[in-house]
């Protein structure tokens, strides 16, 4: 038994300096210390030793038995420490290393446009509202005095989904649903995607537009003329001026076309101008009192005036981009050159 012991003992002790990792050491601690373990076995084996050699013998057993414990217990914290180093040192962090590089993205310079318009007439009292892209025939056209017979309406120029619904053509079918349903004043914005069937180097498909609508008692064109001053100063320069050219719109009695003095050239002329000193920028007019009439706005107590622009072609003034399409094509060496 003391030989079987003495070598159990050295096994031990040659093995546990082998045991490299705490799965190799609990593998080795079952070979001698698990359920069938060779110490285990020997304690179970008292039961057939003779009753008086068996305390001696379950002694030295038992001996054996603590030395191994206390040895795997000793060997299993020296592993786990081992453990924990590599581990920190294979998760080591150079902090003062120089950081990755995250692309951040730019802002659609059509994006920029929009919030820049919002900000300048929202600051004027003017509320938001964006209507239905799929809009009724009603609210595109009929509401807005623009007869059967007028080319808009047109299967070549507006997408229509059945006979009733289309694409619409205009943000102005957003602010007849204003007018249905808010009694004057009313001064709010409506900007949002239109469609028409239109394709070429100053036209697409889709584009964004923004209107504007203010109805309330005396409204002239004068104060249309002033507002259009103040958003010419605060969109492109304090020097800007307006200039209102005679026009026809079936929605707007008078009706006319806004030029503003060329920002690029201060109005002496230059390439943006072709020349002229002046940019046409939009189109703006009294409210039609049929359209009032067509809302239940009465027009013998209230006017309008209400002025719609093209945001794809502001942002190609502002910026001098020469082909709308670039706008839709999402080329990031395009894009990441408009930045807040
Ligand atoms: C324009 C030009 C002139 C316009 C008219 C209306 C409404 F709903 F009041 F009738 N909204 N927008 C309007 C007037 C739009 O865009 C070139």
């Amino acid at each position: 038994m003391q030989e079987k012991l003495e070598a159990i003992r050295r096994e031990i002790e040659a093995g546990i300096g082998q045991a490299n990792s705490r799965k190799e050491l609990f593998e080795l601690k079952m070979k001698y210390l698990g359920k069938t373990g060779e110490i285990t076995a020997l304690l179970k084996g008292m039961r057939d030793v003779p009753a008086e050699e068996r305390p001696a013998m379950g002694k030295l057993v038992n001996d054996v038995r603590s030395w191994a414990e206390e040895l795997f217990a000793a060997r299993e914290e020296e592993l786990k420490a081992k453990e924990l180093s590599e581990k920190y040192a294979s998760e080591k962090l150079d902090v003062t290393m120089p950081a990755r590089f995250v692309g951040t993205g730019s802002v659609h310079p059509v994006t920029l446009v929009r919030r820049e318009l919002i900000d300048i007439f929202a600051g004027m009292g003017f509320d938001v509202f964006e209507g239905p892209e799929i809009e009724k025939d009603y609210y595109n056209f009929q509401a807005l005095n623009i007869p059967a017979d007028h080319p808009a309406r047109d299967m070549q120029d507006t997408f229509f989904i059945t006979g009733e619904y289309l694409l619409r053509s205009q943000t102005s079918s957003g602010q007849i649903r204003v007018m249905e349903n808010k009694k004057p004043p009313i001064k709010v914005l409506s900007p949002g995607r239109v469609y028409r069937s239109d394709s070429d180097a100053t036209h697409s498909p889709m584009f964004h537009q923004m209107e504007g609508l203010v109805v309330d008692k005396g409204i002239t064109l004068n104060d249309l003329k002033g507002l259009l001053d103040e958003f010419a100063r605060r969109m492109f320069n304090s020097e800007t001026k307006t200039r209102l050219r005679p026009s026809y719109f079936p929605f707007t009695e008078p009706s006319v076309e806004v030029d503003l003095s060329c920002s690029n050239c201060g109005g002496k002329g230059c390439r943006i101008c072709k020349g002229t000193g002046w940019i046409e920028v939009l189109g703006a007019g009294m409210v039609n009192r049929r359209v009032l009439e067509n809302c239940g706005v009465d027009p013998d107590v209230y006017t309008g005036f209400a002025f719609g622009m093209g945001l794809e072609r502001i942002a190609m003034i502002k910026y001098g981009i020469n082909d709308i399409r670039l706008m839709f094509e999402g080329d990031v060496r395009f894009l990441k050159q408009f930045k807040d």
